[in-house]
């Protein structure tokens, strides 16, 4: 029988994301009321604000029991096959759509997992990802990626009318996708959010570039899109 670690690096590999069912459960209570201490929840008057907070781990030392987890260090070890860093942290507060996209295309791996603190399904903000997107060698670049995220103008298509694969979550599930991958979520309602990235410690100048990039990138513009 093959290990945890061993599917999900292939299905990272292959097809650019995967669930980890509850990995997160027996902490899930405490990153819970860690959330609720570190993001206040929208007001009546402005129910519908995403919020996002940076480098979470300095505000929420709670997060570390799943960063430093033999279960994040073993899929980290199967997927960069070297050590590897944490590049960045953030709790969100989202709603609503999230439009298709990647968090931007690099020739240097990271992974990002996410955490949702509430139920996730089809229609209420379930991630969905279009499977093998994130691989270069697979065609997706330029015109097929352009028409995914040009959905309506390209193709007549709702965002959620596009096939892909909904990946839906429970507190306590960890989702773990290559951040080159094509994903989005639909029509949700408030859905509580922990999310880290990591990459494999860099070592060419091409993954420090990459690296250096990723890391201003995700501040910049912030490439989970404000909806
Ligand atoms: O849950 C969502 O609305 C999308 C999240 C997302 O795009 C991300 O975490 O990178």
């Amino acid at each position: 029988m093959q290990t945890l670690e061993h599917n999900v690096g292939q299905q990272l590999r292959v097809f650019g994301f995967a669930r980890i069912e509850q990995a997160a459960a027996e902490v899930i209570d405490d990153l819970t009321r860690a959330f609720d201490r570190v993001v206040k929840p929208p007001t009546e008057d402005v129910p519908d604000v995403r919020v996002t907070k940076f480098d979470v781990l300095t505000e929420m030392p709670e997060l570390e029991l799943v960063t430093e987890s033999e279960w994040v260090r073993t899929v980290c070890q199967t997927f960069f096959e070297r050590r590897f860093q944490i590049v960045t942290s953030d709790a969100n507060l989202l709603v609503g759509d999230s439009y298709w996209h990647s968090d931007g295309f690099y020739r240097t791996p990271f992974l990002r997992f996410v955490l949702y603190l509430d139920d996730t399904e089809g229609d209420t903000g379930a991630l969905r990802f279009i499977a093998g997107s994130h691989r270069a060698d697979n065609g997706w670049l330029g015109d097929p990626t352009r028409h995914v995220i040009r959905h309506h103008q390209d193709l007549g298509l709702d965002g959620s009318d596009v096939p892909g694969v909904v990946v839906e979550s429970r507190p306590g599930d960890v989702i773990v996708f290559d951040t080159n991958v094509l994903h989005s979520a639909w029509r949700g309602g408030i859905r509580r959010q922990l999310a880290f990235n990591c990459v494999g410690e860099p070592v060419t100048e091409a993954e420090r570039r990459d690296t250096s990039r990723y890391f201003l990138n995700r501040y910049v513009s912030g490439s989970v899109p404000i909806g």
